[in-house]
């Protein structure tokens, strides 16, 4: 990689992702691709060049592609899951259509492209527990259903077309710095919230709902370290699992409650949530990516609460 666009960097995983690859590859070599109302600020927008790009324009996608000599793209540009099934046509828009896009400028330009799945790809045939890399998909969901059609997607550019795409299905993704907007597994963002400010947190998901989770200094590191990867050992591409964690909402509340004791929480079920999250796999088996790249997550439940109540401490003081 040397000359990165990155579409969508303002969102959950861009900010952080764009600032990551600013360190490692310098500022002038990272685009932060943004749409207008959601334009990059403060460190991100001081620390590179940005430009406005929409994923369902192809000719917009194109001109910064050659503009900068791209070499990789990064599409993180997607609606989350509870905002999807409320938004159908517009998360098929965003996630394949705009795929599309981006597949298509990249074979013409020869760009690598990174575009992430997730445990949404999954539904409710799929294996619960050690849900393996190769099995039945069929997601129920909106979200399911464009994330499994980018990867066959993905998978038909690279065997037809040579294009050098790869991905990780993410799970749930948890940090101090921008918050996620409308998934299933924001909860457990937000729960670190509420007991920061010292508030009762009101739980959307039910006790004994567990769906694997990962903090973002290891959801970074896979994106990045499955871009660098050595395509030769490779059985793999449109999309590697991935897992670090796997808990349900009294696992993470027990894990705070160890550094907050007088921290509560209660249980108001959002019926939305709730379906999409029964519907997905309890934990992941992540050996093909231990095994093809070297995927190792550092952090556990308790290392990242502590690192997250330490950093939001200090952020919302
Ligand atoms: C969501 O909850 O929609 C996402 C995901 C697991 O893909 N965080």
């Amino acid at each position: 990689m040397k000359n990165i666009l990155i579409i969508g960097s303002t969102g959950q995983i861009g900010s952080e992702l764009a600032m990551k690859l600013r360190s490692i590859y310098g500022g002038s070599n990272v685009v932060a691709g943004y749409i207008p109302g959601a334009e990059p600020k403060g460190e991100l927008a001081e620390s590179g060049p940005m430009e406005v790009v929409d994923i369902t324009n192809a000719q917009q996608i194109a001109d910064v592609v050659k503009k900068y000599n791209v070499d990789t793209i990064y599409n993180l540009a997607a609606l989350l899951s509870a905002v999807a099934e409320n938004k159908p046509l517009l998360a098929w828009h965003i996630g394949i259509d705009g795929l599309l896009n981006v597949l298509e400028v990249a074979r013409e330009n020869k760009c690598a492209v990174f575009t992430p799945s997730s445990i949404g790809s999954f539904g409710p045939n799929a294996p619960k527990d050690g849900t393996p890399q190769d099995t039945i998909q069929q997601p129920r969901t909106m979200y399911g259903v464009t994330k499994v059609s980018g990867e066959l997607l993905s998978n038909y550019y690279a065997l037809k077309f040579g294009v050098d795409t790869r991905s990780v299905r993410f799970p749930g993704l948890i940090s101090y710095v921008t918050p996620p907007g409308g998934g299933t597994t924001d909860y457990a963002v937000d729960i670190y919230y509420s007991a920061v400010k010292g508030e009762k947190f009101i739980c959307p998901i039910k006790a004994g709902t567990f769906m694997d989770m990962m903090y973002m200094p290891d959801a970074l590191r896979a994106a990045i370290e499955i871009m660098e990867a050595d395509p030769t050992k490779l059985r793999h591409r449109n999309s590697f699992n991935i897992a670090s964690m796997s808990f349900d909402p009294e696992v993470i509340y027990a894990s705070i409650k160890k550094y907050i004791p007088t921290f509560e929480m209660e249980y108001q079920v959002d019926a939305l949530r709730q379906g999409i999250a029964d519907s997905w796999p309890n934990k992941l088996d992540d050996t093909c990516a231990r095994m093809e790249w070297g995927w190792n997550p550092e952090y556990d439940l308790d290392s990242m609460t502590r690192d997250m109540l330490d950093k939001l401490s200090k952020r919302l003081k």
